[in-house]
């Protein structure tokens, strides 16, 4: 922990603030939002309700942690001696990150089969994945963020190519439209997954603590509000384009 300038202070105070926002915001729309698709799409909706839902309560919990580990002393913030708590973040990673692959398989509707051996390798890998990257985000010594940054980018990797090469097979068999929507939520999810560990790196790339401290905490929230919410509403669409392809859009 060390001093903050009030900026800095403030721009993670508002990032987690719009993190609470947006995730809760989502909330309401998906599970408002269900009726909107066909009954066989629903579950892909509900799961990216209790997604955005377990997030919101977690930024909720990182705002307040992050309030009670500094005093605004002489025009700047110190450390109070609370600790920040980051366990929430990764709490909250094992339980989403696992899910978002859920929505998105739930969302195809494959024959089940080839969905639970793929979805049971997925979950896997991805709790695998958080629980190696823990370790090393709360430590300051960098050859053990090294260490686990490196572990974790195995199973990261093998999620990457199960999404790319299998999930891909599966594209010829959709049409057009949602052909490209699950092509864009690919590049999507591949691009914000893809940043989380670029941003625990920021301390091996030399930035001094209390920038890497700002920037890792802007960087997982923007990271989470597009990874969790912004792709939500491409499972969404997703799943109304589909409902149209098959006729189980329900009849207004
Ligand atoms: C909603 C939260 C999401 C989508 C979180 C995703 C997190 C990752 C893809 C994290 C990956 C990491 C590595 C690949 C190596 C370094 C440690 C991690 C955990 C940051």
């Amino acid at each position: 922990m060390t001093e903050l300038a009030q900026g800095q202070y403030s721009l993670v105070f508002n990032m987690l603030s719009f993190g609470v926002a947006t995730m809760f915001a989502a909330f309401v729309f998906f599970l408002g939002s269900r009726s909107d698709v066909g009954p066989k799409y629903r579950p892909a909706l509900l799961v990216s309700a209790l997604v955005v839902f377990i997030a919101g309560y977690h930024y909720w919990r990182i705002l307040g942690s992050w309030e009670a580990a500094y005093t605004f002393v002489n025009g700047v913030y110190q450390p109070s001696g609370k600790p920040f708590n980051d366990a929430y973040r990764y709490v909250d990673w094992f339980l989403t990150v696992p899910l978002l692959l859920v929505e998105l398989v739930a969302v195809l509707n494959l024959a089940k089969d080839k969905s639970s051996s793929m979805l049971t390798r997925l979950v896997i890998a991805s709790a695998l994945m958080i629980a190696l990257g823990y370790p090393g985000e709360i430590s300051r010594d960098i050859p053990a963020r090294h260490f686990w940054g490196i572990l974790s980018t195995i199973p990261f990797t093998y999620i990457l190519y199960v999404l790319w090469v299998e999930l891909g097979k599966q594209l010829g068999k959709e049409s057009a439209k949602v052909k490209s929507l699950l092509s864009n939520t690919r590049y999507l999810l591949i691009a914000t997954w893809g940043f989380y560990p670029i941003v625990y790196s920021l301390p091996q790339f030399g930035v001094n603590v209390a920038e890497a401290t700002v920037g890792i905490q802007v960087g997982y929230s923007i990271a989470d509000v597009l990874a969790k919410a912004f792709y939500g509403v491409m499972i969404y669409r997703i799943a109304r384009a589909k409902s149209e392809d098959d006729g189980s859009l329900p009849k207004s």
